[in-house]
């Protein structure tokens, strides 16, 4: 069975219940899921994953949240060809820099060789109804191209 690591991270909850709805849906796909706050795992444990997630918010200093940035440094350290990769986020679009974490997860993972499996997903705080069918499509994109 496919493997699906998905690592993030969420102060207030909104990328957690973000990265749940991701989870779930490649679950009713038939994907063996791996879900974890990004403390609790190693970027390396992707080396394990058929397709592999981030997902982050973004606070307003143009760098990676403190609690996941040894993990985007690791990232960038890997070789992920050959695998499917996609990025989902929260964020506030009162701010300028909307899901910019989003967009640099995605290129940590353009430098590891992995293939782009489904477009970004930036969510405006919590996720809702047009958002929970972005998400879903994005996990149905990386199955899809799975079985490509
Ligand atoms: N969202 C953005 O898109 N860009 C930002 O630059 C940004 N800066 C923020 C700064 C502060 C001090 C706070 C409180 C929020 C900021 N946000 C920004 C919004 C958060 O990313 C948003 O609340 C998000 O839903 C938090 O996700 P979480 O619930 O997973 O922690």
């Amino acid at each position: 069975m496919a493997i699906a690591k998905i690592v993030y991270a969420s102060l207030t909850g909104n990328t957690e219940e973000i990265a749940d709805i991701v989870a779930e849906r490649l679950e009713d796909k038939g994907i063996d899921v791996e879900i974890n706050e990004c403390t609790q795992v190693d970027a390396d444990d992707f080396l394990d994953a058929d397709i592999c997630i981030v997902g982050s918010y973004t606070y307003d200093d143009l760098l990676v949240p403190d609690e996941i940035a040894d993990f985007y440094d690791d990232l960038l350290e890997l070789d992920l060809t050959g695998k499917l990769y996609g990025v989902v986020g929260s964020g506030d679009t009162f701010y300028p820099c909307f899901c910019q974490v989003v967009d640099q997860f995605d290129k940590a993972f353009q430098s590891t060789g992995a293939k782009k499996g489904a477009e970004s997903v930036k969510v405006d705080l919590a996720a809702e109804e047009d958002d929970i069918v972005a998400l879903e499509a994005f996990a149905d994109s990386l199955v899809q191209q799975l079985n490509n």
